[in-house]
């Protein structure tokens, strides 16, 4: 076994690139010749592939990095021969055969005279410029269509083999008089691209000079009837843009991946406007993703009916539950409710849209069971109102809740698993008793919490319940009002019915529910007396408590506010 580098290989004239894409990561087996990573320059991307097979020890670039030919890519362990002291080579040497024989484009330099080019009015050949290893490439995008003008070194058609793509850049500036490629034509060095009307003289730079083979004998296109026929000059793309990267043999494993085929200028445009390009439904050929495929993405998620990955993740409750997905479950029924009769839309409340969220996720993944019971409130219900009669000038209303609070207390010291939460495989016990009360606001549900109940006699308690209800219904409850309750008690009293099934508030494991209290026939074992029963309906975790100890609870409960004196004992 040995360690060896990984450098980036010759890859042409490329100076500095841009590493897009990881491949791999430590602890994967990678074969001879698989890629690593993919590069980007404004113009082509490429794969780097593995000079060796092996098992990748240790990544040496991370996104984003600019690296170039013999930059330090990656350490690979293999075994083999390869493990012979000493056994790094030279940079080249380490690139795979294929990598290795690239031929950068050929050298402007040493090319062929611009004059020509620099000299062209009229027509005007565009043709493939030195491509270096590149054969029989396809045209996967046509960037420019008949009529438009193009300036010097705009990109014309994106080209792309089994590991790269780039886009040929036109050797001079025009209008685009004819289009010689269509999508999926395979081209090849000097291949006719398209014929530009050349509008001003193509000073083309030194880069731009064709490779002396591609300036071959010049078509003779159709001239406008308005102009005197010129012969065309054939020109090439940038000697630079033809920079060949390693072509090694075609890699499943990218294709596995599910990498999204897109041209750098596409790359770019998507990062610009950070759209994830890997979901993106790519229309072009071979489900290439196209500048529109962009455009189009980007408009569905601002309108909303797109939701990208990060998004989607961010709101992991919500979309489960509104579509059923994840859950198994059908997708819920999608109506148009306006062809049974007029209708009117209206956007939830922000309060409603999380407490909303937070009560499905309550509802499914709480076991949750409610035990249904009476108190008999008569006696308890006449003390409230002579001490609100005597409290009159107090300002201080109090009411059944207030009562309520105080006997759940009791209740809840008596029996701590209900004052308890889950936390993993453990239960964790609450030795402080902050209840919560649910308070209707305008804006929807809203949970202020009184602190330390058990401290708290019943007039403060009332106090603190209206100053709380009040600044819920005004929309001025702080965070710190609404969060740390142990328990809590949803009283529709107030409003009316007998019984419901109130819903765990997470994390904590029960909560009651009250109803409106009624005068009822009662038997006292000689005859029906008539008393005041309020409903009592306790929700509980059945993951903490079982059905017997919430029967207890609600039977304790009753009997408090039965005869309030038990608070004492
Ligand atoms: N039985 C009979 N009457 C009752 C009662 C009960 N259980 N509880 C309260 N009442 C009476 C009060 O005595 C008061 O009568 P008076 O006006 O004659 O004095 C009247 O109903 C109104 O009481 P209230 O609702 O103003 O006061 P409260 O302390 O009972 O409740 C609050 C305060 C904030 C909890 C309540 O206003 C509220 O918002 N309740 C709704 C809670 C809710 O929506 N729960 C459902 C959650 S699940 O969606």
């Amino acid at each position: 076994m040995a360690i060896l580098d990984i450098k980036v290989p010759d890859i042409g004239d490329f100076d500095e690139v841009t590493v897009i894409e990881l491949l791999v990561k430590p602890g994967d087996t990678v074969r001879a010749d698989q890629s690593l990573l993919t590069v980007e320059s404004d113009k082509a991307s490429m794969e780097i592939p593995s000079s060796h097979a092996g098992v990748v020890k240790e990544l040496k670039v991370t996104l984003g990095d600019k690296v170039k030919q013999g930059s330090l890519v990656l350490l690979i362990e293999v075994a083999g021969e390869a493990s012979a002291p000493n056994p790094a080579p030279a940079p080249v040497e380490q690139a795979p055969a294929a990598a290795a024989s690239v031929a950068p484009a050929a050298a402007p330099a040493a090319s062929t005279p611009t004059a020509p080019v620099a000299a062209a009015a009229g027509p005007v050949e565009v043709r493939v410029p030195d491509i270096g290893d590149f054969k029989d490439v396809t045209v996967i995008e046509v960037m420019v269509k008949v009529g438009d003008s193009v300036k010097l070194e705009q990109s014309l058609v994106t080209v792309e083999s089994d590991k790269a793509s780039m886009e040929i850049p036109s050797g001079a500036a025009g209008v685009v008089q004819e289009l010689k490629v269509k999508l999926g034509d395979t081209v090849n060095i000097g291949d006719l691209l398209l014929i530009l009307q050349g509008t001003t003289a193509a000073a083309a730079p030194a880069a731009a000079a064709p490779a002396a083979a591609v300036a071959s004998t010049p078509n003779v296109p159709a001239a406008p009837a308005a102009q005197a026929p010129a012969a065309p000059v054939a020109v090439a793309a940038p000697a630079a843009v033809a920079a060949a990267p390693a072509l090694p043999a075609h890699n499943p494993t990218a294709l596995a991946l599910g990498l999204p085929h897109a041209s750098p200028s596409v790359r770019k445009f998507a990062r610009e406007l950070g759209v994830p390009l890997a979901e993106v439904k790519g229309t072009g050929l071979k489900g290439r993703i196209t500048d529109a495929d962009i455009e189009s993405f980007t408009r569905s998620v601002m309108s909303g009916a797109v939701q990208t990955a990060a998004i989607a993740a961010q709101q992991s409750a919500k979309p489960a539950a509104a579509s059923g997905e994840g859950l198994g479950l059908i997708p819920w029924p999608k109506v148009d409710f306006a062809k049974f009769g007029p209708i009117e839309r209206k956007e939830m409340s922000r309060i409603k849209k999380i407490s909303g969220a937070n009560l499905l996720r309550n509802a499914i993944m709480i076991p949750a069971v409610t035990n249904h019971d009476d108190a008999d409130i008569t006696d308890l219900e006449a003390f409230r109102v002579s001490t609100n009669k005597e409290n009159e000038k107090s300002g201080i209303k109090v009411t059944m809740l207030a009562f309520l609070i105080k006997a759940c207390v009791a209740a809840l010291k008596k029996f701590p698993d209900f004052n308890s939460s889950l936390d993993g495989d453990a239960v964790v016990y609450k030795q402080y008793y902050h209840i919560g009360f649910a308070a209707d606001t305008p804006n929807g549900l809203m949970v202020p919490v009184i602190k330390d109940a058990d401290k708290k006699g019943i007039f403060q308690i009332s106090q603190e319940m209206s100053e709380l209800a009040k600044k819920a219904r005004d929309g001025k409850l702080s965070p710190a009002e609404m969060s740390g309750a142990t328990f809590t008690i949803s009283s529709l009293g107030g409003i009316g019915g007998r019984y419901f099934t109130p819903i765990i508030n997470a994390p904590e494991v029960a909560i009651l529910g009250v109803c409106r209290s009624t005068m009822e026939p009662v038997w006292d074992g000689k005859a029906f007396q008539p008393r005041l029963m309020l409903p009592l309906s306790l929700t509980w975790d059945h993951r903490v408590i079982d059905g017997a100890a919430a029967a207890r609870f609600n039977v304790y409960l009753a009997q408090i506010l039965g005869d309030f004196r038990r608070v004492l004992l």
